[in-house]
């Protein structure tokens, strides 16, 4: 039933589809507005508090989660809070804040929300993935988008609310011999799927849509914060981000729920298995009532986060409700088991309740920004490339709704330091990485993969 409803809206995006395929030039989305209800409904039992629809109405076609403008905060503007501000001050530059640029390199993908690599074992080093929201992986060989997709499950993918569709896409450590690759989208009832899938044997260029096999379902409440990035880390376990199920102000308490995977960063072992095992380090493996594959709770919508190659930290930028986007941090070696905070805080702040909140346990983030400097953090990676070495160590991050790019680097005393970089145009969806570590920036709005470069 649900698909039928969404039938003749996917006639029309089919047709929108050949038409933006035949122009050079992507358009960009249609405005929010078009946007049908997402198709879920709440989970059984569940009594929202706030007095939000069903639909977030962003203010822009957005994937990651600008705040809900017409929704009333349950916070106060003024934020107050008895608890010292324990952050670093985003207001400590960087000791030398290198000039930056962006270079167009591709153009001519459809709302790209995601760009990879596959994998230091690649036997094509060069080549590049990029995640396009309806549902395909363009690749790229020798600097050229290919006429043919990586992959195309448009098919099965629901894309219609703005932060819905196909998220993201990881290869595991062993790719170039398995040939197996891991996918992150939502469903035609808008809930989250992990998927495997394998290379076409008549073709090892291509993804194979029909060797599927879904690994883990999450049912989504509402079509906003369905997270959605997976990684590998060193240890080799998937990574998975997941949002806080949606609406405004986690109406169902999911993020400090350890019962359930919403709000949470999840850590699996999809080796070997048909779909997943637990690993048994796992830090709520033996806690009664907990869902054994949290890694980390109490996370909003982590939209984007990234080890870095070098040290294995972990960097989770998640995106905040009204007042303040934050990076959070995790040192390489930690158990898991962080308490990223939320709802009980955004960023450094009360948030539930909003005043005289209970910091004890909870992990605040590293840095956090106002919304006078964006409204959707867009998480990217530490610069490990060899090209510009003034880059090195910097991780780098933007603001969806702003263009901003920042600097962030621990220095030697251990002190954060953070310097607004650069102000862009673009309407920044993600960061990608390539094997050899370069970082690019990708436009949701213009289409373009854009190359972050370093000046001389
Ligand atoms: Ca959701
Ligand atoms: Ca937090």
């Amino acid at each position: 039933m649900v698909a039928k409803h969404l039938l003749p809206y996917h006639l029309v995006l089919a047709g929108l589809l050949v038409l933006v395929t035949a122009c050079d030039q992507v358009k960009p989305p249609p405005p929010t507005g078009e946007s049908p209800s997402p198709p879920s409904a709440p989970l059984p039992g569940a009594t929202p508090t706030s007095p939000a629809g069903d639909s977030p109405t962003p203010a822009q076609m957005a994937l990651p989660t600008p705040p809900p403008q017409t929704v009333p905060s349950p916070t106060p503007p003024a934020a107050p809070t008895t608890i010292p501000e324990q952050a670093v001050s985003p207001t400590i530059p960087l000791t030398s804040p290198p000039a930056i640029a962006l270079e167009p390199t591709f153009t001519g993908v459809q709302s790209p929300v995601y760009l990879t690599h596959a994998g230091g074992d690649d036997p094509n080093l060069s080549r590049l993935f990029i995640v396009e929201k309806v549902g395909r992986i363009s690749l790229v060989e020798n600097g050229v988008v290919q006429p043919t997709p990586f992959l195309d499950i448009t098919d099965r993918v629901g894309s219609e609310a703005s932060e819905q569709g196909l998220l993201s896409v990881a290869f595991p450590p062993d790719f170039a011999a398995s040939g197996l690759f891991y996918v992150n989208y939502t469903d035609h009832g808008g809930n989250t799927v992990v998927a495997r899938f394998r290379l076409m044997e008549s073709d090892p260029r291509q993804g194979d849509p029909t060797s599927e096999q879904k690994i883990l379902q999450i049912e989504q409440p509402a079509s906003n914060h369905n997270g959605g990035q997976l990684q590998f880390g060193p240890d080799g376990y998937l990574y998975i981000g997941m949002g806080d199920g949606g609406r405004a102000g986690d109406p169902w308490g999911n993020a400090q729920n350890p019962g359930v995977l919403l709000g949470k960063m999840l850590r699996i072992d999809v080796a070997g298995t048909d779909t997943y095992a637990v690993p048994a380090d796992n830090p709520f493996l033996n806690q009664p009532g907990a869902r054994p594959e949290i890694w980390a709770l109490g996370l909003r919508n982590p939209w984007r986060f990234a080890f870095d190659r070098a040290t294995n930290d972990l960097y989770i930028a998640d995106v905040g409700q009204n007042l303040y986007e934050e990076v959070d941090f995790q040192p390489a070696g930690s158990p898991g088991g962080e308490n990223y905070g939320w709802d009980v805080m955004e960023g450094n702040h009360c948030f539930e309740p909003d005043t005289n909140c209970d910091p004890g346990g909870l992990v605040l983030p590293i840095v956090e920004y106002d919304h006078t400097l964006g409204c959707s953090i867009t998480g990217g990676y530490v610069y490990r490339g060899t090209r510009y070495p003034q880059l090195a160590g910097i991780y780098f991050f933007g603001d969806f709704c702003s263009g901003n790019i920042w600097g962030l680097k621990q220095e030697a005393s251990g002190e954060w330091t953070m310097t607004l970089l650069l102000k862009t145009d673009v309407s920044i969806s993600s960061f990608g990485e390539d094997a050899a570590g370069e970082i690019y920036v990708l436009g949701y709005q213009d289409g373009t993969i854009y190359h972050l470069v370093a000046l001389p």
